[in-house]
């Protein structure tokens, strides 16, 4: 029996998917014969992490299965290559150009470019700040305010008993870009809120095992006594585990570590005891891309949002949903 705490935001993702109806697909007829071949240009952040090697596959995947002609790029985490992509993109003439914006500012003269060459745009995992929302008609990805909420929420809990509020530091992803600002926004707010939690301090960690080691290196040492750390994905929470045990301490129980992602290498450290909680952003999305894509393509409408599931995961849970992680 699968006993994560499953959060239903579906209502949520249902309303704003149905708020989206019959607008933002429209002015893009493309129109095509059901049978025409569908082109799609998507360019990725890179392979920083578990869950981009799992997003990775799962659009690769649904494209095979959909007869979807992929033109797959992946930018390194630099964002002068994607703009570079999308041009590419636009060149080809593509039929529908995705991507996953490696930052969140930057875009609207490229997006300008795509729209006014009858290209429809959808962003996947992570948004952009423009206020301009003909750039885009869809995107498509998980709320990570609600994740940062969850993950202070549940870390807030096992401090209950506690008369002070706990120090926590933070491993932050790549600054400027989405996840790490809403993580970082919802962290906060509940942390406020319930009165349980105290950011100290927080240190920038680049999503990966090496920059979580690096980060958590300067937070242990401004930081010795802290009582728990909130890493915005598993691969830095995993390098704050090693540099703890380095240092002689119990990470999982003192200080406390919930993660966000829930990747195989994260439920495993869960059960093994060095993380407390894991927060589940599924990377699974391929399957809603190619549905998108195949209604632009036959001049249907498409929801402005589509939101993907979250759940947090305990000891237990954890040890229930490992046989079937497959990333
Ligand atoms: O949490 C991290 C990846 O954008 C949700 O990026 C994604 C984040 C994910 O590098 O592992």
């Amino acid at each position: 029996m699968d006993r994560r705490a499953f959060v239903t935001l579906s209502a949520a993702g249902l309303v704003s998917a149905l708020a989206g109806c019959g607008s933002e697909g429209e002015g893009f007829d493309l129109g095509k014969d059901v049978n025409a071949p569908k082109r799609l240009g998507f360019s990725q952040v890179g392979s920083e992490s578990g869950w981009r090697l799992a997003n990775t596959s799962s659009i690769k995947k649904a494209a095979g299965l959909r007869e979807i002609d992929l033109t797959f790029e992946n930018a390194d985490g630099d964002q002068k290559k994607q703009i570079a992509h999308i041009e590419s993109f636009i060149d080809d003439r593509v039929d529908v150009i995705a991507f996953s914006p490696v930052v969140e500012s930057g875009w609207d003269d490229v997006l300008r470019r795509a729209r006014d060459a009858g290209i429809p745009v959808v962003l996947t995992d992570r948004l952009i700040d423009s206020t301009d929302t003909s750039l885009y008609v869809c995107s498509i990805g998980a709320e990570f305010i609600s994740e940062g909420n969850l993950a202070a929420l549940y870390l807030g809990n096992t401090f209950a008993k506690a008369k002070t509020p706990a120090t926590v530091v933070e491993i932050l992803g790549t600054k400027d870009s989405t996840p790490t600002r809403q993580r970082s926004e919802g962290f906060a707010a509940t942390a406020a809120k319930e009165k349980r939690l105290r950011v100290v301090a927080s240190e920038p960690g680049d999503w990966t095992k090496a920059g979580g080691e690096a980060a958590m290196r300067k937070l242990l040492r401004k930081h010795p006594d802290v009582d728990a750390v909130f890493a915005q994905n598993d691969e830095m929470g995993l390098g704050a585990v090693s540099v703890l045990e380095d240092a002689g301490l119990d990470p999982g129980r003192s200080p406390r570590i919930v993660t966000v992602d829930a990747t195989k290498a994260g439920l495993q450290a869960l059960v093994a005891g060095k993380l407390t909680y894991v927060v589940e952003c599924s990377p699974e999305f391929g399957d809603d891309l190619m549905d998108i894509v195949v209604d632009l393509c036959l001049g249907g409408t498409v929801p402005r949002r589509v939101e993907s599931e979250k759940a947090v995961f305990d000891k237990v849970s954890a040890e229930d949903a490992l046989p079937d992680r497959t990333y």
